[in-house]
């Protein structure tokens, strides 16, 4: 990163910046280990840092330089790295998303990731295994436009990243989580939020200025809405893509989901002003005593200057679909079509489980990727990726739609790996039952994000074009649903992939081996469409029973647990019948 700086440092006094443009190569060396940190100020716990140090570093880079981070892992089990919002064309091996497009890096092993940053824009760089990321493996990852693509004037950036803590590792309360001890789904509340994932956050502001601030969701499962005391914030950017500017009291942003807002800075100083991050207690199951959902950080004008009185402020959304990208592209129609009905319930084995069209994930014994490359014209046919991946074959260069229907009663942040997909409509109730996509112009414009909120018993339908052939993972980023195996896999042009991608096997096989996986053949391992070796994952339990017998079994189990956090959940769960009964309607016998 220095070396980047001042390499840009040095051109730009040599007057060089005007007449090249420049792309660097970043190159960083991470060791990934336990570190002891204590993020909130509140508790100290082993946490996953990177070279003996929490926070990560904070990685910046210009639109057009080039990332490599070579990557030790010095944990006590596998784990990996995954650019969000990246699109990784062209280094499908990259991407980092365990059992999709990598077999994750072995402990003790190195693997470098190579990151073309040919998109402006605020992302964030994550684990991509376990929960990994929620007990601390993330960072912000800020791409600086260049100047004649940089949209709005402003002169500094201040980047946020918002997120709620637990002080009991991720991998110890997943495997509760997803285990038959928690058949309910419940999600744990978090024991604080944290900006930047320390403890406090003061910024130092100049009069008649103004700022970017960049606002990244890496939480596990609490949504924020941001506010700045005393100052008008327009949003300018969303998930890397910048929009006509829109004035906001505030913003929502749910979790893995990025914003820009811009703020002038008064032209007197003579307070100093809070900006609120509140966590939105709608979305916990439950919300413990003694848990701070307001969390602040600080704009000082002057270190001796009072606070600004206090104010009022409430929450506002702007809907996704009313905003404009700048960059056009134009709405087509599509010629290939998905449907996921996601999903959270208990499963045949005891345990909950996130499903996709009635199927929980299970990770296959070859990663997706490794699948395409390696079975020839059988790349085309999703039987190949095996019953439990959730594989959605698509074309090479065509429009492809994907309607997600969401019959639980959680909203689901649904992330795409490889796009920025168009929003075409999101809402209530099912898209089947509702007006259908409402094409306003010919060069309508859609909004473009790689997360998209799908509400509760809502709906939402995205669309992309299928120009990045590779595999990428489409799944919810509420970490415990992820967990819960909320997960499905586009699987994009394979045969086009298999002309523009040499891959040697024996480049990953060893590493994949130590992880338990293959690095050649179908999901199971094996030839052609033989499949017996593919793993398998729990199924539905008997239809029959369901509305009224599950929700008996369960709040007895459940409530012996946990109290009377379950018999929260289960009020949400018992007025919604409607969500049963569409269940019964959607899900396959
Ligand atoms: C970009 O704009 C800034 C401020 O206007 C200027 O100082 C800089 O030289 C420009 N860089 C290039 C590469 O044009
Ligand atoms: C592995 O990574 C470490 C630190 O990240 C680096 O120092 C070392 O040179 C790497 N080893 C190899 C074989 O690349
Ligand atoms: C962050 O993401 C989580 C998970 O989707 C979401 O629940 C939360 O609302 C988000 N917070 C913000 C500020 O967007
Ligand atoms: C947090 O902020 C919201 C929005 O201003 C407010 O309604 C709520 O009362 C605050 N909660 C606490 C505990 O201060
Ligand atoms: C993709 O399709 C467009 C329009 O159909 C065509 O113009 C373009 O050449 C195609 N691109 C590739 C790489 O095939
Ligand atoms: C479609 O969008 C137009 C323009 O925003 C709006 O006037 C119209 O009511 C919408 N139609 C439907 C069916 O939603
Ligand atoms: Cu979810």
């Amino acid at each position: 990163m220095y070396f980047a700086n001042l390499l840009q440092a040095v051109s730009t006094i040599l007057g060089l910046a005007s007449v090249v443009v420049r792309s660097e190569t970043i190159e960083l060396d991470w060791d990934i280990g336990f570190v002891q940190a204590n993020p909130d100020g509140l508790y100290e716990r082993r946490v996953i840092g990177v070279n003996n140090a929490f926070p990560l570093p904070r990685l910046e880079a210009n639109m057009g330089d080039t990332l490599i981070v070579n990557a030790k892992n010095s944990l006590d089990r596998l784990t990996s790295l995954h650019g969000h919002g990246i699109s990784f064309r062209n280094n499908v091996f990259s991407d980092g998303a365990v059992s999709v497009n990598h077999c994750g890096i072995p402990p003790g092993q190195n693997f470098t990731y190579k990151l073309e940053l040919t998109e402006q824009g605020t992302y964030w760089f994550h684990s991509h295994s376990g929960g990994d990321y929620a007990d601390g493996l993330r960072t912000s990852l800020v791409v600086h436009p260049p100047n004649d693509t940089k949209h709005f004037d402003y002169d500094e950036d201040i980047v946020l990243t918002l997120s709620d803590w637990y002080h009991e590792e991720a991998y110890t309360l997943g495997k509760f989580l997803t285990s038959d001890k928690n058949p309910a789904g419940y999600e744990p509340p978090p024991n604080s939020g944290i900006i930047n994932d320390r403890p406090e956050n003061i910024y130092n502001v100049d009069t008649d200025k103004t700022y970017r601030i960049r606002l990244i969701n890496t939480s596990t499962m609490a949504v924020f809405h941001v506010k700045v005391d005393g100052h008008q914030m327009r949003l300018i950017e969303v998930d890397g893509t910048d929009v006509n500017a829109v004035e906001v009291e505030s913003v929502e942003l749910h979790p893995a989901q990025r914003m820009s807002v811009l703020i002038t800075t008064e032209s007197e100083a003579k307070f100093n002003y809070l900006i609120h991050a509140d966590m939105d207690p709608d979305y916990f199951d439950e919300v413990p005593d003694g848990l701070n959902l307001n969390l602040t950080a600080s704009l000082i004008y002057g270190e001796n200057l009072p606070s600004a009185p206090k104010e009022e402020h409430y929450w506002d959304t702007v809907e996704d679909t009313s905003l404009v990208p700048i960059e056009e592209q134009y709405y087509q129609e599509p010629s290939q079509e998905f449907t996921l009905i996601s999903d959270i319930m208990q499963l045949d084995d005891g345990a909950p489980h996130g499903l996709i069209n009635g199927v929980t994930y299970r990770m296959p014994k070859v990663p997706i990727l490794m699948t395409m490359l390696t079975t020839g014209e059988d790349a085309a046919n999703p039987l190949v990726y095996g019953p439990r991946s959730n594989a959605f074959v698509t074309d090479f260069n065509v429009t492809i739609r994907v309607i997600i229907e969401n019959v639980h009663l959680d909203a689901h942040p649904f992330h795409l790996h490889g796009h920025k997909f168009q929003i075409l409509t999101a809402g209530p109730g099912s898209f089947i039952d509702s007006n259908g996509v409402n094409i306003t112009s010919p060069d309508w414009n859609p909004v473009r994000r790689d997360v998209v909120l799908v509400p509760g018993t809502g709906h939402a339908v995205i669309q992309f074009l299928a120009d990045n052939p590779g595999a990428w993972p489409i799944h919810c980023h509420n970490n415990w649903h992820m967990m819960f195996g909320m997960f499905a896999v586009i699987v994009e042009a394979p045969l086009q992939l298999q002309k523009t991608t040499s891959y040697d096997v024996s480049t990953y096989s060893d590493q994949c081996m130590l992880n338990g996986f293959k690095a050649e053949g179908n999901a199971g391992g094996d030839t052609g469409l033989d499949l017996k070796n593919a793993p398998d994952s729990p199924t539905l339990i008997n239809y029959g029973i369901h509305a009224k017998g599950i929700v008996a079994i369960v709040f007895c189990t459940i409530a012996a647990f946990i109290g009377i956090a379950s018999t929260i959940y289960f009020s949400k769960q018992l007025s919604e019948d409607t969500a049963f009964e569409r269940r019964k309607l959607m899900q396959p016998e």
